[in-house]
C-alpha cells in the first residue's frame, strides 16, 4: 500500500473532530512520549478526542511530563476510532498490543492511518505519510506543525517537545543535532521548557537498580574485530540479581561506544529463552540501521535495534559475526577509517 503525502493542512483536517488513537511505540522513549502528548494537546484545540495508549509500560522517568498519567494501557481502551496516528514509527509491528485494537475494527470501520516519523525504514503502513529522515526527532516535526497551524503551545507541551528533541539528540550531542534543532529548542525554552529541569529528570534520577545493571554490563563487556566492536550482554539472572527491569538497560550501549577505537557497540538483552533484544550504536561510518534491518529491526544510521528470535548465545554469535564482517567490508571498500 502506498501512502499519500501528509501535509500540515491534511494532518489538521484529519484530526479535527475525530476520535484519535495515538499509540506510543514499543519501548517508548522521550520522543515517542513527547510527540504523543503534544499532539494530544493539539487535538483538544481541534475538537477531537485523543487517546494516548502504550503497549509497554511507560517509563516513570517521564512522569514529570503533563499528561503522562493519562496514558492508557490497551486493555483499558475501548470503542471506535476514526484515526490511528503513528508517531515516531511507521509500522503496526512497532505498536505492540495496540495493534489488536485496530485489527478488531469491523470492515468499513477501520480507522484512517496517518504516520509522522523521522526513521528510515523500508516498511511503512498507512493512508497518509509524513516522513522526514532529516529531522532529529518526531518532536521537531510536531513542533513545526503546531507552529505552522497556529496551535497553542503551553509550557507543558513545550516541555514535552523539548524532552523529545533533547533525548533523541543525546542532549544535543548526536550527529543529528542541527542548527534547526537549537532554533526550535530555543523557541521551546521561550515557551516554558526548562533545560536544567528536563536534564535532571531524565538523566539524574536513576534508580540503584539501573546503576547496578550498568555496572554489571560494563563488567561483562568484551571486544571483537580487533577492538572495533564492543559488546555486552544482560541475562535474566543479571536482571534478577540487580533488581533491574529491561527498561533499565536503555542507554547502556552508549557507554560501550565511548571506548576509544570502537566503531560498533552492541548490547544483547535476554527477553526469555527464545527472544533477545539487541541495540546497536556506531561511531562514524557503519550504518547500523541497515544492520538492524537485516535482523528484522530498524532505526537510525548511528542508533538502531532489533528484537530477535533465538537464545542470547545464538543471537550474539550471529550478530557479532555479521557486524564484524560488515566492518571489514566497509574498510576493504576504503570508506572506513
Ligand atoms: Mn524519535
Amino acid at each position: 500500500m502506498s501512502a499519500r503525502e501528509l501535509t500540515p493542512e491534511n494532518l489538521r483536517e484529519i484530526l479535527s473532530g475525530s476520535r484519535v488513537l495515538i499509540p506510543l511505540h514499543v519501548a517508548p522513549d522521550g520522543d515517542s512520549i513527547g510527540s504523543a502528548l503534544a499532539v494530544a494537546s493539539a487535538c483538544r484545540h481541534l475538537d477531537s478526542k485523543p487517546t494516548v495508549v502504550s503497549s509497554d509500560p511507560v517509563p516513570t522517568t517521564y512522569s514529570f511530563l503533563p499528561g503522562w498519567e493519562a496514558i492508557r494501557r490497551p486493555e483499558r481502551v475501548g470503542g471506535q476510532f476514526d484515526v490511528l496516528l503513528l508517531l515516531d514509527c511507521s509500522s503496526l509491528s512497532r505498536i505492540g498490543r495496540v495493534r489488536e485494537l485496530v485489527d478488531r475494527a469491523k470492515p468499513g470501520e477501520r480507522p484512517l492511518i496517518a504516520v509522522v516519523d523521522h526513521h528510515r525504514t523500508g516498511e511503512t503502513v498507512g493512508d497518509y505519510l509524513w516522513s522526514d529522515a532529516g529531522a532529529a526527532a518526531t518532536c521537531e516535526m510536531i513542533f513545526d506543525w503546531m507552529i505552522d497551524q497556529g496551535l497553542p503551545i503551553s509550557g507543558g507541551v513545550a516541555t514535552a517537545l523539548y524532552t523529545g528533541i533533547a533525548t533523541d539528540t543525546g542532549f544535543y550531542a548526536f550527529p543529528n543535532t542541527s542548527a534547526g534543532t537549537f532554533r526550535r529548542s530555543a523557541q521551546l525554552v521561550q515557551l516554558g521548557a526548562r533545560p536544567h529541569h528536563v536534564h535532571q529528570k531524565v538523566n539524574e534520577e536513576r534508580s540503584m537498580a539501573e546503576i547496578r545493571i550498568l555496572g554489571r554490563a560494563l563488567e561483562k563487556m568484551r571486544v571483537a574485530a580487533g577492538g572495533r566492536v564492543a559488546w555486552t550482554e544482560i541475562t535474566r539472572s543479571d536482571l534478577t540479581d540487580t533488581g533491574a527491569g529491561t527498561d533499565d538497560t536503555e542507554g547502556i550501549v552508549n557507554h560501550l561506544r565511548s571506548v576509544a577505537g570502537t566503531e560498533l557497540a552492541v548490547i544483547f538483552v535476554e527477553m526469555d529463552t527464545e527472544h533477545t533484544k539487541v541495540s546497536f550504536r556506531s561511531r562514524e561510518y557503519l550504518d547500523v540501521a541497515e544492520l538492524a534491518r537485516s535482523f528484522g529491526g530498524g532505526g537510525h544510521a548511528r542508533a538502531a535495534g532489533a528484537k530477535m528470535s533465538g537464545s542470547i548465545a545464538e543471537v550474539r554469535k550471529r550478530v557479532i559475526e555479521t557486524g564484524s564482517r560488515q566492518l571489514r567490508l566497509r574498510e576493504a571498500g576504503g570508506q572506513g577509517k
